[in-house]
């Protein structure tokens, strides 16, 4: 018995499937999940000693790779100063300057311990802010855990959603109007029909969790022109964009103005924080300004902020995202050629060092259309790629993120051993 096996079957005795979040109990792809030992740039190792390259990063936070030198520096020399006070610090006070010189559409921020926590709160400063109830969310999209945004479309063309998880009451799942990914008409259908009731539309700028799906040309733009119209407010759920897509995020990408911003992953450097700002006047409704209450015991936390701020310092670099575009094209090209030779369908959606590689025939434009991948052979392809010493996200609509330390020869390896386990796949 593999010490993974004994680990996974001791957690499963103690924690809900053995895992402390859904997906990373290997469900989408079959088979028990390998404990990880340690982290060391571009690779893990399981507790059996194996290695692998790992373009799953932690789901999007560890763009300089496993452990660098200066967020595991930046993390020590906080901890000896001490762990938390529940008191304002001055890394907190530098982690707001980072982030509104960043985002110009950001003046006022609150840091939160989670993306699910930051999309929640912005929801509530929408919904303070308009006094409206409603909220306009897209398939496929996810903005974490809370029960506003664990709703799917209703039945037939109601507008309404229905609950996507037990426990969830459905007079407040109705209160989730949603929409398709990329369809402005079916956005504008709903404005005309509750549009004086709609607080917010939020959505990810390019969408990562129904696997990577970037928005259309005048998509976001379309969405600013709609919630202007009809007095809503937009909010860009950039948890996994931020920092990552642009130093600016997706809405630098792609010049487009979010009323609110929510943000993480990154900006913790693989400790938790979470962030949502925007203007001023929108943002001083939140307490102790306003009367929007949000609050959290570990909000700013010294060592998360620590790992956060030596992680953006090397993001503000030259040539950072120039990098990571070419290792992301890199491995797109690999995969591409991969697929060719051994004549299987597959459709590569990328942004920067974010992709996903679909089994099925493109185009990938909305949830609808990444659901016609073939789920069974990805999750043959997931286990041919992990016995070829490459860890990719153990889900068919989760993204693949290149880090900095990820070389071109690390990138190279993973495309050869992409061609390898594609050829292996059965007809
Ligand atoms: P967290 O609460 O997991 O920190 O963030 C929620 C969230 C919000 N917004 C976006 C766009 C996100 O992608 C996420 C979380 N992403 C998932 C996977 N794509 C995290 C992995 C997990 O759930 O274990």
């Amino acid at each position: 018995m593999t010490d993974s096996k004994r680990l996974f079957e001791a957690a499963t005795r103690l924690i809900p499937g053995g895992v402390n979040s859904p997906v990373r109990a290997f469900r989408g792809v079959g088979g028990e999940p390998f404990f990880v030992a340690r982290g060391e740039g571009a690779r893990i190792w399981d507790v059996d000693g194996r290695s692998y390259l790992d373009f799953l990063g932690s789901w999007g936070p560890l763009i300089l790779g496993h452990a660098p030198k200066v967020v595991v520096e930046a993390i020590s020399e906080a901890a000896r100063r001490g762990t938390s006070y529940g008191a304002p610090t001055p890394l907190e006070v530098e982690m707001a300057e980072a982030i509104t010189a960043a985002y110009s559409s950001i003046e006022l921020v609150r840091l939160v311990s989670s993306g699910t926590e930051a999309a929640m709160s912005a929801i509530r400063v929408a919904r303070g802010a308009t006094g409206r109830p409603l909220l306009v969310k897209f398939d496929g999209c996810y903005h974490g855990h809370a029960d506003s945004l664990l709703v799917k479309a209703g039945s037939g063309g109601a507008t309404f959603s229905i609950p996507d998880s037990a426990g969830v009451p459905a007079p407040l799942a109705a209160l989730t109007l949603t929409a398709p990914f990329n369809d402005l008409d079916a956005v504008r259908a709903l404005f005309r029909a509750r549009g004086d009731a709609i607080a917010a539309v939020i959505v990810e700028p390019v969408a990562g969790n129904m696997g990577v799906v970037a928005p259309l040309p005048g998509f976001l733009e379309g969405l600013r022109e709609i919630t202007h119209a009809h007095g809503a407010l937009l909010i860009f759920d950039e948890v996994i964009t931020g920092f990552r897509v642009a130093y600016g995020g997706a809405q630098a990408l792609y010049g487009v103005r979010p009323d609110l911003t929510c943000l993480g992953k990154i900006i913790g450097g693989g400790l938790p924080v979470g962030a949502y700002g925007g203007a001023r006047q929108l943002m001083a409704q939140v307490a102790p300004l306003g009367s929007v209450y949000q609050a959290g015991t570990l909000s700013g936390n010294p060592l998360a902020v620590a790992a956060g701020l030596a992680t953006l310092r090397e993001l503000s670099q030259e040539n950072v995202y120039a990098t990571l575009d070419a290792r992301g094209a890199g491995l797109e090209r690999g995969l591409r050629e991969g697929a060719r030779k051994a004549s299987i369908a597959l459709t590569v959606n990328r942004v920067g060092s974010m992709l996903t590689a679909f089994f099925c025939d493109g185009p990938v434009t909305d949830y609808a259309s990444a659901k016609r991948a073939d789920t069974v052979r990805y999750a043959r392809y997931f286990h041919a790629m992990c016995e070829r010493g490459v860890f990719l996200a153990p889900s068919q609509f989760e993204a693949a993120f290149v880090s900095l330390a990820h070389t071109e020869a690390d990138v190279e390896l993973a495309a050869l051993a992409a061609a390898d386990a594609l050829a292996s796949l059965p007809r």
